[in-house]
């Protein structure tokens, strides 16, 4: 389905898919929460992978190609590329082409010998993947894999697998913590996790022609214990109406709109996932302060 058409399934159902966060605005916006002082999944990931790059390059072996699923901006990959040797192949997938485009432009002149075959799409539908060059590695950094219910989660890990044929996957996922902490990962004081809700808004309005008035909508987002979730919604300021796609949605003062879960597991309920998924996890690595994961996933049954 098209932004179009889900933006305005999700007016109906009040539920729309954090994957439409990402247009270009969306993608520079996420670039600037990656930055941010409380939002901390980032910068933790980012020093693990810089502090274990060695231990990495020598689990992915020579002449290896990398796929990374929702690469944004490619940044994450470069600590793993640097490392490599010689990598055969870099293969970003993201649903944002025109921001893969750029990033892809970049990393071909910064890896002269590597061969960077972006591919703009939806990695959650039916995307082909171009033959393997080499042994193929999956890269799903970042803690992405919480925006899935966990069942979900599964399917996707199994999908992967598949995709993979045989090679590991090498992925981030951000661990319980204190709610206050992660509150305040999602309600950072310059706005700007706000202003990414928000630009949901802003892109139908760009898109779709619509014509939302973005103050009569509040940013909120909580941790909610029982389903280990952070949730944003977009909270109406007043009753409204809003038109798009030639029909009207009605919204009272309070009415949410859900747009995203961000799942946050245990190490070891993270592994039985995996498990689930059909992989044999491997090694983890952790932070001092246990913030963050990387694992390392072996599939149960190579082809
Ligand atoms: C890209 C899904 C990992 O859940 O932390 C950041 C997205 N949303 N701030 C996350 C996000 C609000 C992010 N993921």
């Amino acid at each position: 389905m098209s932004f179009a058409e889900e933006f305005v399934a999700g007016l109906r159902t009040r539920h729309i898919a954090p994957k439409w966060f990402y247009d270009a605005e969306g993608s520079r916006l996420f670039e600037r929460i990656c930055l941010l002082p409380e939002y901390y999944p980032t910068r933790t990931e980012l020093a693990l992978l810089d502090r274990h790059a060695p231990e990495f390059a020598a689990r992915i072996g020579t002449g290896a190609e990398i796929v990374e699923f929702g690469a944004g901006a490619s940044v994450k990959v470069r600590l793993l590329l640097d490392a490599l040797e010689s990598p055969r192949r870099f293969v970003p997938i993201d649903i944002s082409g025109d921001y893969l485009a750029e990033a892809a432009a970049t990393l071909r002149a910064d890896y002269p010998g590597l061969a960077v075959e972006p591919l703009a799409g939806d990695f959650t539908r039916d995307l082909v993947l171009p033959l393997a060059a080499g042994r193929r590695i999956g890269f799903f950094p970042g803690s992405s894999i919480g925006n899935f219910e966990p069942e979900a989660a599964q399917a996707l890990l199994a999908r992967f697998r598949q995709w993979l044929g045989g090679g590991a996957l090498l992925i981030g996922v951000d661990l319980f913590k204190e709610p206050a902490e992660l509150h305040a990962a999602y309600n950072d004081a310059q706005g700007v996790t706000a202003a990414f809700n928000l630009n949901l808004l802003a892109r139908a309005n760009r898109e779709l022609g619509a014509d939302i008035d973005l103050g009569g909508w509040a940013h909120a987002a909580f941790y909610h214990p029982p389903l280990r979730r952070i949730e944003m919604h977009l909270v109406s300021r007043r009753r409204q109406v809003l038109q798009v796609g030639g029909e009207r949605f009605e919204f009272d003062e309070g009415d949410s709109l859900h747009t995203e879960n961000s799942y946050k597991y245990g190490v070891e309920g993270f592994r039985a996932l995996a498990r689930r998924a059909g992989f044999e996890p491997g090694p983890v690595w952790t932070d001092a302060a246990r913030r963050f994961s990387l694992h390392w996933l072996e599939p149960a049954n190579p082809a």
